[in-house]
């Protein structure tokens, strides 16, 4: 394949990407007031905010999340083994003007080489909601959701109103009860609401943000927002020109997947 066919299927895949951009869910990264981080390490410095309507209902909003190495070598501290990840979508079901319902399918795509559990995720929630299970995952079965829209969730974030954890609790727990490397688990969300500010019938915007994740891993915890940061190209290419593009084409569609709209 030569450049010009991969430079057209990247084209083609920005295409894509902007198309559905334009037509479904709002997604913003929000950057903290300057200077503020989040995190653990705390590093991080803008948020994810995504606006659902009722036009959504059968969106997907796909979150990535990832902690390399190198950003930890950056925050100092423990040094990681690897990179640990995960991918969750959050699929809207439903919208009226009291309640939400997603699916959610959460994957821990660390690598099974390492020790490293998911043991809890936290949403901000505006306007502010209560959280339950229509049905609950096999790992994720816990959920913190109570009538104090501010929960407690490790990492220094703020303004979780839901907390859907595997262990003891938002803040985790032993790490054989959390979603191991390798593991995935799906579960339905329900969320109450007064999700019609304006009592016409209709629900105004539900914003899901923060989308906070907290592992524990071997050598301790890490939490950290669904960033905007696209995983790395690998550094050990040895032809730059081809692999990297092809490195390239693989983020464009990476970036097509997280941001896509699955109706
Ligand atoms: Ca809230
Ligand atoms: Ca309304």
């Amino acid at each position: 394949m030569n450049r010009n066919a991969l430079g057209s299927i990247l084209a083609g895949a920005l295409a894509v990407l902007a198309t559905s951009q334009a037509q479904a869910l709002q997604i913003a990264f929000e950057p903290l007031p300057a200077g503020q981080t989040v995190g653990s390490p705390s590093i991080f410095t803008s948020v994810p905010v995504v606006t659902f309507s009722a036009a959504d209902v059968g969106s997907t909003y796909g979150a990535l999340w990832h902690l390399t190495p190198a950003q930890q070598a950056q925050a100092g501290g423990t040094s990681l083994p690897g990179t640990i990840s995960a991918e969750a979508d959050f699929t809207l079901r439903s919208l009226t003007a009291d309640t939400a319902v997603f699916d959610v399918a959460i994957r821990n795509t660390t690598s099974t080489a390492l020790q490293a559990s998911i043991m809890s995720i936290g949403l901000g929630i505006s306007p502010d909601a209560q959280g339950s299970y229509l049905a609950s995952g096999g790992f994720f079965d816990g959920i913190v959701a109570g009538s104090d829209p501010q929960q407690t969730f490790p990492g220094g974030f703020k303004g979780i109103d839901v907390c859907l954890y595997a262990a003891n609790g938002c803040s985790g727990g032993k790490i054989k009860d959390g979603l191991a490397a390798g593991g995935h688990d799906t579960l339905t969300l329900k969320l109450r609401g007064d999700f019609d500010a304006n009592d016409d019938g209709t629900p105004e915007n539900l914003v899901l943000s923060l989308f906070a994740i907290k592992f524990q891993t071997s050598v301790g915890s890490f939490e950290f927002p669904d960033d905007p940061l696209l995983p790395s190209v690998p550094t050990e290419l040895p032809e730059p020109g081809g692999l990297a593009l092809l490195g390239i084409g693989a983020l464009a569609l990476r970036a097509v997947r997280r941001r896509a709209a699955v109706r």
